[in-house]
């Protein structure tokens, strides 16, 4: 169905068709645009952006181009179109007809499950509502405010869920996703990562790579569930969600190679022959990877969870692609778990292949990350030196889980509390990183030019050159 933009919240749910779903979500409307002047991108509310806005969901109209205020973005409900034909992919209902409607036992797991994904999406608006001040270029400006105006549309998506599916108790969670802040030691999000500050864009680089790389996982997951308007809501946004990870990886691949050049400039590899002429040194890139890495693991829940077994047995949320799985029933599969024996070392444990979802989701996740670590590491090695960026081992600093509080080294190794203690300003960022890294955030909002520490990118966005003003401040 092609989207209704008369409406006043566009859709391609037959909006108008329910006229008390329509009042309540045009009642939600204005406290979401409170929400965004409150809490979204702080001061650039009556610049001109240049933004996609979906204007259906077929490959011809998700990404229409074109200057908007932000505020007058047409946020709107976009659902993939339906498969009449479409079966529960996995479970022990594996081949029955998937749901239009909830099943009464499951309404409060996937009100939960939808919750604490509509949770994230405002959350990362507000993590990131400062950077505007400080973008390297328009270009990258344009892409912040694209992240985050399809961000709101992605809370819109679940608020959807929740008013049309949920009644009473659904209207009342989507208040509370706008009434929830990052880091509001009151009020915090639900998700660990979501309430960790991003004042800088190295970490809004490493953001876009390794948490919204979570994002995509989880939406894929989601998009296999059986209760069809979930699974269309997360496939459509799965579309938006890669250019997302394609401004975190591009990104850090123009910060490595900004770097390079100034490494060749110099004819040398120290750090701080590096940080005195501006750029960031691999070492310091390398503690970013690790903070927001470890951090993002968290996201997949615990190694063993009976949650997520629960979730699989009742066709609510599969893994990533469970169509390349064989058997999609993982009744009478099992994993292996390597954990820690309580005596500083490790100990293998066997465990139901259900139990063990969010441990194979979170794996899919790490060989997907490499990816991009592979890339920039071509560019480091091209180059000629010898330094590797890598991620570090899924056992490291982690809060949720089996390691959870246990210290181990980059490589899993458990360690000492004091041996930690004392190393681990060598692996995350140090208050003197981190002020350096500040150091360097000056916004730069002149069309081409590009701050001192990245490289600009090697295209514009939609055949736009890189200088094009893609951001009109006034
Ligand atoms: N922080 O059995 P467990 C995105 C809780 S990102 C705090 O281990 P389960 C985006 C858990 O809720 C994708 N709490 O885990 C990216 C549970 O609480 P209760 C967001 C955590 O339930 C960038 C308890 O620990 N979407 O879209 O199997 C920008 C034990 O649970 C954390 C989703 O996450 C944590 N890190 O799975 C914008 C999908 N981890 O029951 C957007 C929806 C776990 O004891 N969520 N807990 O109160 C889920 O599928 C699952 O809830 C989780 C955890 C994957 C989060």
């Amino acid at each position: 169905m092609s989207i209704n933009y008369q409406d006043r919240i566009p859709n391609n749910v037959d909006l108008g068709s329910n006229r008390t779903l329509q009042r309540a979500l045009e009642h939600w409307q204005p406290e979401f645009l409170k929400w965004w002047q409150d809490l979204g991108p702080r001061d650039f509310q009556v610049a001109d952006v240049y933004l996609r806005t979906a204007t259906s969901v077929d490959a011809k109209g998700w990404a229409t181009y074109g200057f908007v205020h932000m505020p007058d973005y047409r946020w709107g409900i976009f659902l993939a179109d339906r498969d009449p034909e479409r079966r529960i992919g996995f479970g022990d209902n594996y081949g029955q007809e998937v749901w239009q409607q909830i099943p009464g036992e499951f309404r409060a797991i996937l009100r939960r499950l939808i919750v604490t994904q509509g949770d994230t999406e405002p959350a990362s608006v507000e993590q990131q509502r400062m950077l505007g001040h400080t973008a390297p270029s328009l270009y990258d400006l344009r892409n912040l405010f694209q992240v985050n105006v399809e961000e709101g549309r992605h809370l819109w998506a679940m608020v959807y869920l929740l008013h049309a599916y949920f009644g009473r108790d659904g209207r009342e969670e989507a208040e509370e996703l706008l009434e929830r802040h990052s880091g509001d030691a009151n009020k915090p999000r639900i998700l660990g990562t979501f309430n960790e500050p991003i004042s800088d864009w190295l970490s809004f680089f490493m953001f876009t790579y390794f948490t919204d790389r979570d994002g995509k996982f989880q939406l894929k997951s989601l998009a296999e569930s059986s209760f069809d308007p979930l699974a269309r809501t997360c496939s459509f946004m799965l579309t938006e969600e890669a250019h997302h990870m394609f401004v975190g990886d591009t990104g850090i691949n123009r910060v490595v190679r900004r770097t390079l050049e100034v490494m060749k400039e110099l004819g040398t590899e120290d750090p701080l022959a590096i940080r005195n002429a501006g750029a960031i040194d691999l070492p310091t890139v390398q503690k970013y990877l690790n903070f927001w890495f470890s951090s993002s693991l968290d996201l997949f829940g615990s190694e063993t969870s009976s949650n997520a077994a629960s979730y699989f047995a009742n066709g609510l949320k599969g893994r990533p692609d469970e169509s390349q799985y064989e058997d999609h029933i993982a009744a009478e599969q099992t994993f292996t778990l390597e954990l820690p024996d309580g005596k500083g070392s490790t100990k293998s444990e066997q465990i139901p292949m259900r139990n063990a979802m969010n441990e194979v989701t979170r794996g899919s996740y790490v060989r997907d990350c490499e990816l991009g670590v592979k890339r920039w590491n071509r560019l480091i090695e091209k180059a000629g030196h010898s330094f590797r960026l890598s991620l570090p081992s899924t056992r490291f600093r982690r809060n949720i889980g089996s390691w959870a509080g246990i210290p181990t080294d980059l490589t899993g190794r458990p360690i000492g509390q004091e041996q930690f203690n004392a190393q681990i300003g060598e692996w995350l960022p140090s208050e003197s990183d981190r002020a350096y890294i500040m150091s360097l955030m000056h916004g730069v909002h002149e069309p081409g030019k590009m701050a001192a520490w990245i490289a600009p990118p090697d295209r514009g966005i939609n055949n736009n050159p890189v200088d094009y003003e893609y951001v009109r401040l006034h």
